[in-house]
């Protein structure tokens, strides 16, 4: 898949309309990577890390996407990418099946496909740059709502969009371990936030009156966390209901430490990035194939393959006695 155009402009020597003779950056490899939105904290942590790989390998690294969640606006940039003739793209879809349909053009036409954060429909793409397994996210989210409630009581969930895979696995442990365990919570409410903050903040104060006996919320997209536990202060019910939730340390510092968010869990997004550039490298140059069991991620050391989902690790939480030691 080679368009000597896009690797020009790629490496900037397109001159006034003249074309410079192209060398050595003309071959270089385009890695494509669009998250869900790169307004969103999270991405732009999980970039950190892919412009980390990108350097090490020598590669182009294309990242774009949508400003806020918006699942048509991600089809739009495949389409443009698959025009441009770009080698690799990795994706967190917004849509599972929503971008599928492009994601499958774009390898007809020989451009690899990887997914990283929120899947694609498996013969869409070759590998999933999996953070975690959905059961150990689910479960440890559900184990600490239950500890922090004693398990007990009302609690409702925010999540990102319900299109995205990941938040529904997530959604589907969470609750598959609710009836398996704790026979005494009750989910009451589950809000989309369009993975916008503001828009959890708001959700969230609506759960609050609605339901006056909530003992906690419990947000799986990363703006969430924050928004939540707004809505929560300001409703005066810091510490009467319970905040946790899948989010950033540095989002999330200001509200565990004034005791309105107990815990955040979170695999290392840095990390994510530079696994998946390193993943989308090598499944482009046929390094990575279907039935490898491991693989190494340059200085990073070996991650397991289960299926064709490469697992970057267990989830870590963070609360009160360690969130200041993290900067992302
Ligand atoms: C949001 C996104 C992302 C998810 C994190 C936890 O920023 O929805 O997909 O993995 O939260």
């Amino acid at each position: 898949m080679k368009n000597t155009l896009l690797r020009l402009c790629a490496a900037g020597i397109v001159l006034l309309g003249s074309l410079v003779p192209a060398t050595a950056a003309d071959s270089k490899l385009i890695v494509a990577m669009l998250p869900k939105s790169k307004g969103n904290a999270y991405f732009i942590s999980v970039k950190a890390g892919a412009d980390k790989a990108a350097k090490e390998l020598g590669i182009q690294l294309l990242f774009d996407g949508p400003t806020d969640s918006n699942a048509a606006k991600q089809n739009e940039i495949v389409e443009n990418w698959i025009t441009l003739g770009v080698d690799v793209i990795a994706v967190a879809a917004e849509n599972k099946e929503g971008i599928s349909t492009a994601l499958r053009k774009a390898q007809k036409q020989g451009i690899k496909v990887v997914t990283f954060d929120a899947d694609a429909i498996a013969d869409a793409r070759s590998f999933f740059v999996n953070q975690a397994t959905p059961s150990g996210i689910g479960y440890s989210l559900m184990d600490e709502a239950a500890r922090l409630t004693g398990g007990e009581g009302e609690f409702a969930m925010i999540v990102a969009t319900l299109t995205a895979a990941n938040q529904r696995e997530w959604q589907k442990h969470i609750e598959d371990r609710l009836k398996e365990k704790y026979p005494k919570m009750k989910l009451v409410a589950v809000r989309p936030c369009d993975d916008l903050k503001d828009k959890a903040q708001s959700e969230t104060t609506a759960l609050l009156s609605a339901n006056p006996n909530l003992k906690l919320v419990m947000a799986i997209c990363s703006p969430g966390v924050p928004g939540a536990a707004e809505a929560v202060k300001q409703a005066g019910k810091t510490g009467k209901v319970k905040v946790i939730g899948l989010g950033l340390p540095n989002e999330n510092k200001r509200y565990v430490r004034e005791g309105v968010t107990d815990s955040v869990i979170l695999w290392n997004t840095g990390d994510l990035g530079y696994l998946t550039i390193h993943a989308a490298v090598a499944v482009a140059k046929n390094e990575l194939k279907k039935g490898a069991k491991t693989f190494k991620a340059g200085t990073l050391g070996p991650f397991a393959i289960e299926g064709d989902n490469i697992l970057l690790g267990k989830p870590f939480i963070f609360n009160k006695s360690n969130i200041e030691q993290f900067d992302f």
